[in-house]
């Protein structure tokens, strides 16, 4: 779920086409273990906008995605609330084939939806393939929306909308957003009470006409050739081409958000804005991040050592958790402190001083620095997420060692600067919880 994006991702259980080959070299020499060097990621931009980024990994089985870039970002305060009904109506009617024919058409070919997950076997992927990128094409781009289709959607709009109320985290990030921004990045990934019943299918068209242009997708695979993504690209996304407009550039305001109730555990987000995304500034807070992050996702009395974060770490023995925060965006940032504390001592919530003479000599950054951006990736889908957020946002592929080159070039300085800017800037404040205690954003 993203502010930025949807998507839709199909697992396969085996491979799309070009498996032959890779695997026919893989059993014949005496050796089963011959494994294939994965391939560089290969990206291209069709004429029509879409971005192609795959990575062949021999793996036996494939991944695919569709990246849109029409996020609840995109949503205007005629429509908000969109965004999450198309998430919920992935699965339903489209041109074509009818709600229950998708199932049982992605089922079929051994595929898996996201947001419906079903696992059968395999049998003739060869013969189906393209049917099944119909379906997840289909499914992305021609839904019917059919009205009581959509209207059927409300209880579960509120079903998800009551899950989401539980989560303190959900609620003080939700918050954040809306209170740090004036526009686009303020909406809520979750559909406003007034919204709830009223965004008809006609709105949901409209949005997808509107906003699902190629030049706004990416088509995203791996273990899949990128010759083969690149026609599946020609032949089945080539709709509505056209770069649409980009949307309006998020306005920072800061502010302040308060939610009261008689939790004791008190959830508090103070943040500034930090920087755009994929701007060296950025690098620079992600390292810091990091370093706080380091020091600081422990209990309160057990990092009393860190002399990074002296304002917040008192020593005491109450359950005082901090982790530093960050949300990085196409036009814009928040970087800040999230704790998780006792509404008793909740007051104590304040924004660390940073020293620059404290910042962790260089053996220890460099590694910070290395380490960072190759955890996410261990993951196949971690990666294909990755793989499709790069390539909507920039329309190209950093790889993890190139990040880490231009990791190494964030010196001690910038990271310092990252960190003033953080102290001195404009802040926002979310907070959940027995508030009497918690102090107000200009008290901090
Ligand atoms: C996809 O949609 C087209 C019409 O837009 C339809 O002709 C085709 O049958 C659909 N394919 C599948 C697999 O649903
Ligand atoms: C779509 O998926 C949801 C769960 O993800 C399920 O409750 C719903 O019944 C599905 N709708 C159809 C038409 O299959
Ligand atoms: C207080 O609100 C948060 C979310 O805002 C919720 O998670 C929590 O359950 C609520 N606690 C009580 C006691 O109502
Ligand atoms: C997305 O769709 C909505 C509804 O049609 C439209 O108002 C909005 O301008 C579109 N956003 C962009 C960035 O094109
Ligand atoms: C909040 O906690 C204080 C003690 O710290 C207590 O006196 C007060 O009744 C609590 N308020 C609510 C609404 O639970
Ligand atoms: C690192 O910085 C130097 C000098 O500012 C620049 O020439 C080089 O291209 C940078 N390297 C990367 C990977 O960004
Ligand atoms: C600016 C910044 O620090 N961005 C990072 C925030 O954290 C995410 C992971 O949660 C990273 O992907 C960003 O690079």
């Amino acid at each position: 779920m993203s502010r930025l994006s949807m998507f839709s991702v199909l697992f396969f259980q085996t491979r799309l086409y070009a498996a032959q080959a890779a695997r026919k070299v893989e059993f014949t020499g005496a050796a089963e273990h011959v494994k294939f060097q994965p391939q560089d990621v290969q990206v291209t931009r069709l004429p029509s906008g879409l971005v192609i980024a795959s990575m062949e990994n021999y793996s036996p089985a494939s991944k695919i995605g569709v990246f849109i870039k029409a996020g609840c970002r995109y949503e205007t305060p005629e429509n908000q609330g969109v965004t999450h009904l198309l998430r919920l109506a992935s699965n339903l009617t489209t041109k074509g084939a009818s709600a229950f024919k998708i199932c049982r058409g992605v089922e079929a070919v051994g595929g898996s939806l996201r947001s419906v997950t079903f696992s059968t076997s395999f049998h003739t992927l060869f013969v189906c393939s393209d049917t099944v990128m119909e379906y997840l094409i289909n499914v992305t781009t021609a839904q019917e929306f059919r009205p009581w289709e959509v209207s059927d959607l409300t209880p579960r709009v509120k079903m998800d909308k009551a899950m989401a109320a539980q989560s303190d985290q959900i609620g003080v990030i939700e918050g954040l957003h809306g209170a740090a921004y004036k526009n686009a990045l303020c909406n809520s990934l979750y559909c406003p009470n007034h919204m709830v019943g009223n965004i008809q299918s006609e709105d949901l068209h409209q949005f997808v006409q509107n906003n699902f242009t190629s030049a706004r997708m990416a088509l995203v695979g791996l273990g899949v050739d990128h010759t083969v993504l690149k026609q599946v690209g020609e032949q089945f996304l080539n709709i509505r081409s056209g770069a649409g407009s980009t949307g309006a550039t998020s306005q920072y305001r800061g502010g302040e958000v308060r939610f009261p109730n008689t939790s004791s555990m008190v959830h508090a987000a103070v943040v500034s804005q930090s920087a755009a995304a994929g701007s060296s500034e950025a690098l620079a807070f992600s390292v810091l991040q990091h370093l706080l992050g380091a020091g600081l996702h422990v209990k309160r009395g057990s990092c009393a050592s860190s002399k990074l974060v002296q304002g917040v770490t008192k020593a005491t023995a109450d359950p005082f958790d901090v982790s530093a925060f960050n949300a990085s965006y196409s036009d814009s940032g928040l970087f800040g402190v999230y704790t998780i504390s006792q509404a008793a001592v909740a007051g104590d919530v304040s924004i660390p001083q940073f020293r620059h003479e404290s910042i962790p000599h260089h053996k220890l950054f460099n590694k910070l620095k290395a380490g960072h951006f190759l955890m996410s990736l261990e993951t196949s889908e971690g990666f294909l997420e990755a793989m499709g957020t790069q390539a909507l946002a920039e329309g190209t592929y950093c790889s993890p060692e190139e990040i880490s080159k231009k990791i190494d070039n964030v010196s001690l300085t910038d990271v310092a600067n990252a960190a003033k800017k953080f102290v001195s800037g404009k802040k926002t404040m979310a907070s959940s919880g027995n508030l009497s205690k918690t102090p107000f954003v200009d008290e901090i």
